[in-house]
């Protein structure tokens, strides 16, 4: 949370607090309902100057009345579901009023316009809402994170992690470090103070487990990063192959429905196309690319760099091969786990498919081996899986960078234990890795860190 003196001091750098903010909360365009929200202590008094219901809200619960103010025209405006959460127990922390009108562009637009020209109104900022709550102590800084990760989740997996994060699991985690690390603090600082009377007593090489020990707690964290980031973009499966081997069939049946052209003729894909599928509830971004080889079409050729380029940025490679597709240029996927595909076995006799080495054979025509292509492209997804205890993954870079520069930190304080560092120096660097600790859950995260973060949310947020 952050302490008085930090919040004051980034307090000058964002949006006055102490005004009424109002946003739509649901997603743009029109819809059978819309949500306007208030929040900011002229709340109430702003909706009471428009809603028939306005005096009677009953705090959190939802009253049905209408919407009727010469600004907005004359007679009634719309019908409206108005809820009123007073301070301090609400989403802000401030007295928050949630409007629900009916979802028609102009109902939202003008309603909005309208509100925010009240005496002490105005339009939100991006993650405004987030902020104030973070700001009020509702939540901390990874909480906050989450309510943009669960808005961005795309897949049963990504939600799962986002919901955890929203629930306090990094904070949890990281707490516990924090305990740890404060009681090597704790005790140090006190023989410190000790050691000012007698002979020093501070023995840094003491604390050498426990630091290690916070150190891999970090570190285990830091790992999850790689799979908790494929799990909210997506991981990039690429599928490259000779020309006419079935890359664009099989996309399109990966895809469930045909969205590549497949012909018979060598070159007809040209571009990259992307598509998106779900493989054991993750999301999954299949790229068809057009097959590789040496030819004078100046399109085609722009088609193949792009081709190049996917394969440089695969998280997974699906090779594949045919009997009637030969192979003109020999590919090196690197270090990507690949999935070699035989393609086309209806062409061939079952000996002759027994012979190749390919890791899966499927055939688009007859539908053979898809099933067992999906089973194949699911366990090379959850073999990069990793999680923390509690399964905890994170997915945010901010994050996996803090965790970084804490764990160089401890790696800092370490090697002063070896090299026979200064009692005190030895405390000092054990302070500065509990700040940069402080900076995931937003005790101690620099002001235009803090912007940054919230002025990547939605309006309304
Ligand atoms: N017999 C047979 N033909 C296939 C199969 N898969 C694709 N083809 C045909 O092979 C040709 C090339 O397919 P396409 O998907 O465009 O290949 P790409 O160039 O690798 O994208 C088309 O005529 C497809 O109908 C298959 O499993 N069996
Ligand atoms: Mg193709």
């Amino acid at each position: 949370m952050p302490e008085a003196e930090v919040g004051s001091a980034f307090l000058a750098n964002f949006p006055d607090v102490s005004e009424t903010i109002v946003a739509i909360s649901s997603p743009p365009g029109s819809g059978a309902l819309a949500i306007i929200r208030l929040s900011g202590p002229q709340s109430l008094i702003t909706i009471q100057r428009f809603f028939s219901g306005g005096q009677h809200l009953k705090p959190r619960y939802a009253t049905f009345g209408v919407i009727e103010h010469p600004d907005l025209g004359a007679g009634i405006f719309d019908d409206a579901v108005v809820t009123y959460f007073p301070a301090p127990n609400s989403a802000t922390g401030e007295d928050v009023v949630e409007i629900s009108v009916h979802g028609g562009e102009f109902i939202q637009q003008e309603l909005l316009r309208v509100l925010a020209n009240q005496d002490s109104v105005r339009l939100a900022e991006p993650g405004e809402f987030t902020l104030r709550s973070f700001l009020n102590e509702k939540i901390d800084l990874s909480r906050a994170e989450a309510v943009a990760e669960t808005i961005n989740a795309q897949s049963a997996a990504a939600h799962q992690l986002a919901q955890d994060h929203l629930h306090g699991g990094i904070r949890r985690y990281l707490d516990q470090i924090k305990h740890d690390l404060l009681l090597i603090i704790s005790f140090v600082e006190a023989e410190l103070d000790f050691s000012d009377q007698e002979i020093s007593r501070v023995k840094p090489e003491k604390h050498l487990d426990q630091i290690q020990s916070i150190k891999r707690r970090a570190e285990t964290l830091l790992s999850t990063y790689f799979y908790g980031q494929r799990l909210m973009d997506g991981f990039r499966v690429v599928l490259i192959g000779p020309t006419n081997a079935g890359k664009s069939s099989i996309f399109n049946v990966l895809c469930g429905f045909d969205r590549a052209i497949v012909t018979e003729y060598p070159g007809t894909t040209r571009d990259t196309i992307e598509g998106e599928l779900s493989i054991a509830g993750h999301r999954v971004i299949l790229i068809d690319t057009a097959g590789i080889r040496a030819v004078n079409d100046p399109i085609e050729n722009i088609g193949i760099d792009r081709s190049l380029l996917e394969l440089d940025r695969a998280d997974i490679v699906l090779s594949i091969h045919a009997p009637d597709a030969q192979v003109d240029m020999p590919l090196f996927p690197g270090k990507t786990p690949v999935i070699s595909i035989f393609n086309k076995s209806d062409l061939i006799s079952d000996q002759d498919t027994a012979k190749t080495t390919a890791n899966v054979i499927i055939s688009c025509k007859t539908g053979s081996g898809i099933d067992l292509l999906r089973q194949k492209l699911a366990e090379k997804i959850l073999l990069s899986r990793t999680m923390a205890d509690g399964g905890l993954i994170i997915a945010s870079q901010r994050q996996a960078d803090t965790l970084q520069r804490f764990s160089d930190a401890c790696l800092a304080a370490e090697t002063g234990i070896f090299s026979k560092i200064e009692p005190e120096y030895f405390a000092s660097d054990l302070r500065n890795a509990l700040s940069i600790l402080g900076e995931i859950t937003g005790e101690t995260t620099p002001d235009d860190i803090l912007n940054e973060i919230f002025s990547t949310f939605c309006i309304g947020k």
